[in-house]
């Protein structure tokens, strides 16, 4: 395997395990800056449109789903029918570009799911949407800044207003800021990639989890995007800077600039804040398993989708590194994924039967077969997930 050529590379003093090991389960799993005013009048508008094409789509929604009770044929009749015979509705974060719009695209392209962009961009996301193809009926896009825990709460009150059910969730959106020099901060005062990546779509995840709950689709999931570059445990997670939480000191107290603005209480790096904001999404996904899988029936699930090197991620990145990435993870380490084909890993996640198992790290090898990945030893501490879980209650307003 390419990477084992890679991982052939280290000096022998270094022990780490590959991404691509295999385990047990695999035999079930074999499938193929806009201004303050500019940016408050986008919200208004996007949240106007989005309430106006509900308007347009709510009747579409709940004829369908009346249609079956009063042109109920027999076989239309039964509840278990009912229930797989409706479209999914999934909301996705961060599908604007990236994996998050690939997969938006190929789960429409399955006419089984309605999906909810949500964005902080609205008119990008529209254009995003037209530009691969999606057709209206299939998505609508609501405003979504997850740097603003008031966006994600109004985001949630604008969700539950449009009366769809909620069957699926997927954490997606990220930000990465691999050479800034200084932290900057979301809008509640935190260090702006845990803030987004991580203390964001918490909130989102604890608040959304109630309409989780109350949908009667068949399998209802929550996906927190994960990485290998959040695992030492990896050859990828050993290139400095390492993600490392520590015992959450700079979290504990703020992770604002006064103390500190990493979790780890260190001083500030972009890519280090980049990948501990994936360790917490991981271990973010296993407390929410240990604490609601099974009060809840809801499969919680992260995956590492591939190197998707092509992405917006890399986008503050130097132009240097945007130029011989791509050719690197193709033809270096091998570990290189299209947007495409990352897309179709993560609708998988989504809707798959096969990958419907809680509290898995899902990685695909290199014929693109899933199988269940073993996190590194941080990032599949329980204790430091229950501490993060609590900590993070404080910062996001919970607790
Ligand atoms: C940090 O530097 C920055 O400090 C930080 O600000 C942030 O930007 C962060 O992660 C982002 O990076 C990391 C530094 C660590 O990385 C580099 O400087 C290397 C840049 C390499 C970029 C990769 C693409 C370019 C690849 C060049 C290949 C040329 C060919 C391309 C085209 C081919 C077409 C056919 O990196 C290092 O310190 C490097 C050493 C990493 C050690 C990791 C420890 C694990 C052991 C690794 C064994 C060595 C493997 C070597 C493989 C080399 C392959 C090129
Ligand atoms: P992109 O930059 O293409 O996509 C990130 C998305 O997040 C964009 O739609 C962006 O919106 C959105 N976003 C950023 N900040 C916010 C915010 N404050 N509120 C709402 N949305 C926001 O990157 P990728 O597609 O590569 O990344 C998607 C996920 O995949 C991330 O979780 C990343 O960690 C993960 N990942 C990526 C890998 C890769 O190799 N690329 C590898 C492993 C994991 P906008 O379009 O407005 O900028
Ligand atoms: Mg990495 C098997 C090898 C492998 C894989 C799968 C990745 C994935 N990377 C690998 C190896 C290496 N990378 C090696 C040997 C180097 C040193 C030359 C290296 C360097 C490197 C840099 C500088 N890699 C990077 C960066 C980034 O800035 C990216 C990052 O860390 O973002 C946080 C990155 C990535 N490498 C990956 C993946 C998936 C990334 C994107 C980050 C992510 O979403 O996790």
């Amino acid at each position: 395997m390419a990477l084992q050529s890679a991982c052939s590379l280290l000096p022998s003093t270094i022990s780490i395990q590959k991404e691509g090991k295999f385990n047990a389960s695999l035999k079930e799993t074999n499938l193929a800056g806009s201004s303050f005013s500019n940016h408050l009048r986008a919200d208004k508008i996007s949240t106007l449109l989005t309430i106006k094409e509900q308007r347009r789509q709510k009747p579409r929604l709940s004829t369908g789903i009346r249609a079956q009770t009063v042109t109920a044929t027999p076989r239309e009749a039964s509840p278990e029918r009912k229930k797989t015979e409706r479209k999914g509705t999934a909301v996705i974060t961060g599908a604007s570009s990236g994996l998050g719009l690939a997969t938006a695209k190929a789960l429409a392209e399955t006419g089984k799911w309605h999906v909810i962009m949500a964005c902080r961009n609205f008119l990008k996301a529209e254009k995003a949407a037209k530009s691969v193809g999606m057709s209206k009926e299939d998505y609508t896009v609501m405003h979504l800044d997850l740097a603003s825990l008031e966006s994600v709460k109004q985001f949630v009150d604008n969700f539950r207003r449009t009366e769809q059910p909620l069957d699926v969730l997927v954490c997606n959106a990220a930000v990465y800021q691999p050479t800034a020099k200084e932290p900057s901060f979301t809008a509640e005062g935190f260090e702006i990639s845990v803030g987004t990546n991580h203390l964001g779509h918490f909130l989102l995840s604890r608040l959304l989890l109630d309409d989780l709950k109350k949908s009667d689709y068949p399998s209802k999931r929550m996906i927190i995007v994960g990485s290998i570059t959040g695992n030492t445990n990896t050859l990828a997670g050993n290139v400095p800077p390492k993600a490392n939480l520590g015992d959450l000191r700079g979290l504990a107290s703020g992770l604002n600039g006064q103390n500190s603005s990493m979790i780890d209480g260190g001083e500030f790096d972009g890519a280090k804040a980049y990948k501990d904001s994936k360790v917490c999404n991981m271990l973010t996904m296993q407390e929410l398993h240990r604490r609601y899988h099974e009060e809840t029936g809801v499969t919680f699930a992260s995956l590492y989708p591939g190197c998707i090197a092509t992405t917006g991620l890399f986008r503050e990145h130097i132009p240097l590194f945007r130029l011989l990435f791509p050719p690197f993870q193709k033809y270096i380490t091998k570990g290189y994924v299209s947007e495409e084909e990352a897309g179709k890993r993560l609708a998988q996640v989504v809707s798959d039967p096969s990958l419907g198992k809680s509290g898995v790290y899902w990685s695909w090898n290199n014929n693109s077969s899933s199988f269940e990945n073993q996190l590194s030893k941080e990032a599949s501490d329980a204790e430091k997930a229950k501490k993060l879980w609590e900590v993070s209650e404080k910062l996001v307003g919970l607790a």
